[in-house]
């Protein structure tokens, strides 16, 4: 998905003029490239990111390639019912309707971490009560899980791009931990924040993360247990990254149901958070604080070459 946009699409996507829209380039609160010809292009990450700060409306998502979302409709994301409506969407295996819904949350001005610990998790907790009464129901737990997969990862595409040489976060599930979701909506919600994120994803021992943490020089690790893991040895593999992490100035931090069950004192070195809300406050202080140790890493937004040039723009 990395598309690049003319000021006359993206115009259009969102019903405003071109002329509207070059006015803000040029006035630095859209940034565009420049191709050889003199024309803007805006990345698709850039014009979402634009779209989120303005709180424009998309008319035509076709347009961003964003075609999910026209089976909701543009103002999906204002409706009261947000929760009930993924619910349903979930349960009964509507991908497209689901990918659509994060789709528009996110356009709509809502953090990846509110999307997921709002109505994605909301729906997941009424997906998990259909098994007590229904084989079907752990049918349905996997196809939720894979819905919610694909609407994550297309999320993902659409958060603003890093720079390679950014803090690097890198986290997965404890070591027999089989759900891909929680890790997986940390990786997008530090990268959100804009550290680089290496997600190992489900049942990865601790060694493994060690090592891949130490490679990537990582400033941030997160561990996700969820239920029905043996907390001790979840105790005992947090406390081991904690410490073999510490000489490296890597934070650590961890959360998910089996977490929630260990008494802090028993996890010496380790931030336990109970949210992605909590997980994005904790890695922006972190980022914080490597921006402000490595000034020169401060993240460029795109070359904007000549804002005063008067080129001619095309498609
Ligand atoms: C999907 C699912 C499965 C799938 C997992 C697919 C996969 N590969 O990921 C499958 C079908 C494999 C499965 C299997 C089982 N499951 Co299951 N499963 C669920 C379900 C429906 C959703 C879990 C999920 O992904 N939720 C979405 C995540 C993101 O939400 P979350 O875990 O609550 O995480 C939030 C916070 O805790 C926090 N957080 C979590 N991790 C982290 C990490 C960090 C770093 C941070 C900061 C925050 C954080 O942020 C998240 C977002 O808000 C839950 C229902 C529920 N109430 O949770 C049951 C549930 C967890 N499963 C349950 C059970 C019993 C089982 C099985 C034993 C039987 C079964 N149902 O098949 C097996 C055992 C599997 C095993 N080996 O451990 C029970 C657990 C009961 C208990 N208290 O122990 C639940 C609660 C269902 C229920 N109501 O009975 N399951």
């Amino acid at each position: 998905m990395s598309r690049s946009l003319s000021p006359r699409v993206l115009a259009r996507a969102i019903g405003v003029s071109e002329s509207s829209l070059k006015r803000w380039s040029d006035d630095g609160l859209l940034t565009a490239a420049r191709t050889a010809g003199g024309h803007r292009r805006i990345t698709l990450q850039e014009a979402v990111r634009f779209v989120r700060a303005i709180g424009a409306t998309v008319v035509r998502p076709d347009l961003l390639g964003l075609t999910d979302l026209a089976a909701i409709g543009p103002d999906w994301a204002q409706r009261s019912d947000i929760n009930k409506a993924m619910h349903e969407a979930l349960e009964n295996g509507h991908a497209a309707e689901v990918r659509a819904m994060v789709q528009s949350l996110y356009l709509g001005g809502w953090s990846p971490a509110a999307i997921f610990d709002g109505p994605i998790r909301f729906a997941m907790v009424e997906v998990g009560k259909l098994w007590l009464h229904a084989e079907w129901g752990i049918v349905v737990e996997h196809r939720a899980t894979d819905i919610c997969v694909q609407a994550i990862n297309q999320l993902r595409f659409l958060t603003p791009a890093r720079p390679a040489t950014v803090a690097v976060a890198v986290g997965s599930a404890a070591e027999h931990d089989p759900y891909m979701l929680p890790s997986l909506m940390a990786a997008t919600v530090v990268g959100e924040c804009g550290f680089l994120d290496v997600n190992l994803g489900t049942i990865t021992p601790p060694a493994v993360l060690i090592n891949a943490a130490k490679h990537y020089q990582a400033k941030l690790v997160w561990v996700s247990a969820s239920a029905g893991q043996d907390s001790r040895k979840v105790a005992a593999d947090l406390t081991r990254i904690a410490t073999e992490l510490k000489e490296l100035g890597t934070a650590v931090v961890a959360g998910g149901r089996a977490v929630n069950e260990i008494a802090p004192a028993d996890l010496p070195g380790v931030v336990v958070a109970t949210s992605m809300t909590e997980m994005a406050a904790f890695a922006r202080g972190v980022l914080a604080q490597y921006r402000a140790e490595h000034p020169e890493e401060r993240p460029e937004r795109q070359d904007q070459q000549d804002s005063g040039d008067d080129g001619v723009d095309g498609e």
